[in-house]
Order: C-alpha cells, then structure tokens, then sequence
C-alpha cells in the first residue's frame, strides 16, 4: 500500500465532504425524492469516461466472449487482471455448467473485493460473457454467429472496471465486492426446437447464488448493469428490481437525478426482466438492483442493438458511460 497515496486520499474525501442542500424545487418531474430536505452528501471522485471507454474497447478486441472460445479465455484473465491491478483480492469461480442445449460450459466467474474486513457491504455486478447468437439481427443469415456485445456485456464491466480503479484511490465508507458473472447470454435460442429447459439465462449467477465466493456471503443490496454505454440510452425502474429493492431504486434514481442524468434514469416503471438481479436475490436474498437499458418504442424493449452484429463500439457513448458511473459512484460513496 501507498502511504502517501492514503494521506493524499484521506485528504481528499475531507475536502470534498460537501453540504449540499437539495434544490430540487426547480425539478418538475413526476417527483420521487420529494421535499427539499438539506442532506450531506459525500463528493463522490470523478468517473473518467475514457477510461471506461477504454476498458470496453479492450474487452471486444477479444472478439465475442462466448463460453468455450479462446476469445473468453483471455478475456477472462484481462478483466481479473485488471482487478487485482486495481487492489481487488480476487476470486476466480471455475464451473462446468450445463446449457439450454446440454453444452458443458467452461465458465468464470470473477470477483473483486475491496476492503474485505468490513462486514458493510455493497454487491456491484454485471455479466462479461457476450452472446452466441445474435438472433435479434435483421439479417436472418447472422442469426447463429456470436456478438461482439460492447453494450451487451462489455459496457457493464467497463463501469464497474473504472469503479474499481477509483475505489484504490479513495476507499469509501463500505466494502464493495464487484462480481463479474459468466454465462448470463447463453439463453435457449428461438430456434431451438430441443426440450424446453428453465432458467436457460444468468447460469454465471445462479452458480453463484448457490455456491458464493465467500461462504455465507450476503451484503446490504447490489446494483447490476446491463446494457450501460449505448447512445441514447434510458433506464427505466426494472419491476421486480422495484418490488425486491424499492428504497435502493429510489436512492439510485434520486442520486442520478441530483446529478443532472434524469434524461437517462427515467422516473417510471419499466417491464420485468430476467437478468442476474433476480437470482441474486432469489438465491442469496440480497435486494438487487438492475440498472438496464430499456426502450419504451422500439420493437425488442431493449433497443434495436440488442442480440445483433451492430452492439459494436460504434454504439458505445461516454456520456452515457458517465451517467451510470457517475451515479453508481455518488450511491456507494453516501453509504455509511
Ligand atoms: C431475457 O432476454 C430473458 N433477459 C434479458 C437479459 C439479458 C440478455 N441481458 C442481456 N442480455
Ligand atoms: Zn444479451
């Protein structure tokens, strides 16, 4: 550790504790927060979108990240790379799981956890695998080859990888354990005419709920985030995020809309979405929250790049990279 780093930090957070009154009185939308009540808020450090950027461009440059491919492979060792880079005590999860179609999947879950004594913590998370199939494109001949899922995949880690890097700079008042699962997108395809099987998604996930990375491990709440960096993006309230975690949705979309990113964090219901979320909550009872991108108008709810050949970095935008990150951070940082 870096004493002078330490001394720096510490200086830093005590500067940056700022009493901010709220004065959203001037907000007119549909309200959540309500009254203006002056609170302190910790200044959360700067989320730095090239840097994030940065970490999604090296993701895809592995190609797809399709359980059982080389790709995978090193992309795997990247991102754990990258966490312990970053101070994390990392955990790699190695698992045989078994796909909608009887495939053994080699799969990796990755954590990182900062500041492992506390027993306060908050769950991070998002999926790094990317999907075989893009059977949403409208080219029927791509449907069977794989995505490269820079939104789909990558733009979650992205955040969360320059989450990480902040954190070894300034510790907040919670421990955080960033989970990177695997196997989120290897769902059963429309054109698999085998037996139906259930719970095709987020095996990463559900391995873990089973089998956590640390025995017994729970924590206050977690935030997943999927679908994070897309241009014109829009995060509705995930319901059954806002039935299992209804005060955390509330403290997200108050801190996102404090920070001026309400264009993207809309304050209204979105659909119910099979994601990660779910069997963190199912199987470890912890309240998660889904951060995702959801399109109220266009034709799949998830936008017209989701499961195609086109969720390329051309898709990717840092504003929309800061909106989250930046949200995330100011939720983590106000944790006492
Ligand atoms: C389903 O399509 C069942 N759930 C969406 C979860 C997902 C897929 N997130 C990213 N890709
Ligand atoms: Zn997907």
């Amino acid at each position: 550790m870096d004493r002078k780093r330490n001394f720096t930090g510490s200086v830093w957070t005590l500067l940056f504790v700022a009493v901010v009154a709220c004065s959203n009185n001037s907000h007119k939308e549909d309200g959540a927060g309500g009254g203006a009540v002056a609170e302190t808020r910790v200044e959360a450090p700067a989320f730095n979108a090239d840097s994030a950027y940065l970490y999604v461009s090296e993701q895809t440059a592995f190609g797809p990240r399709v359980p059982n491919t080389e790709a995978h492979g090193a992309c795997g060792d990247y991102i754990a790379g990258r966490l312990q880079a970053f101070g994390a005590v990392v955990y790699n999860q190695y698992a045989d799981l078994v796909a909608y179609d009887n495939t053994l999947l080699k799969a990796r879950n990755i954590i990182g956890a900062f500041n492992p004594e506390s027993k306060k913590r908050v769950l991070l998370c998002a999926h790094w695998d990317s999907r075989p199939y893009a059977d949403q494109d409208k080219d029927k001949t791509r449907h069977r080859n794989p995505i490269l899922g820079a939104n789909d995949g990558a733009s979650g880690v992205g955040v969360l990888l320059e989450v990480a890097r902040l954190l070894q700079e300034q510790a907040p008042a919670v421990g955080i354990d960033i989970a990177f699962f695997d196997a989120e997108d290897y769902g059963s395809p429309y054109f698999y005419t085998g037996p139906y099987k259930a719970d095709t998604w987020c095996l990463g996930s559900q391995y873990w709920g089973r089998v956590p990375h640390v025995e017994g491990y729970t924590a206050r709440f977690g935030i997943l985030l999927d679908m994070v960096g897309g241009k014109g993006g829009t995060f509705y309230q995930e319901r059954f995020s806002k039935q299992t975690a209804g005060s955390e949705v509330k403290k997200i979309w108050g801190a996102a809309r404090r920070l001026g990113y309400g264009g993207w964090f809309r304050q209204s219901e979105g659909s119910e979405i099979t994601d990660d979320h779910v069997y963190v909550y199912r199987l470890r009872h912890i309240p998660c929250v889904d951060i995702i991108n959801y399109c109220l108008d266009c034709e799949s709810g998830f936008g017209d790049f989701w499961h195609t050949t086109d969720d390329n970095m051309d898709i990717i935008d840092k504003a929309t990279l800061t909106a989250v990150g930046q949200t995330v951070l100011d939720v983590i940082y106000n944790e006492k």
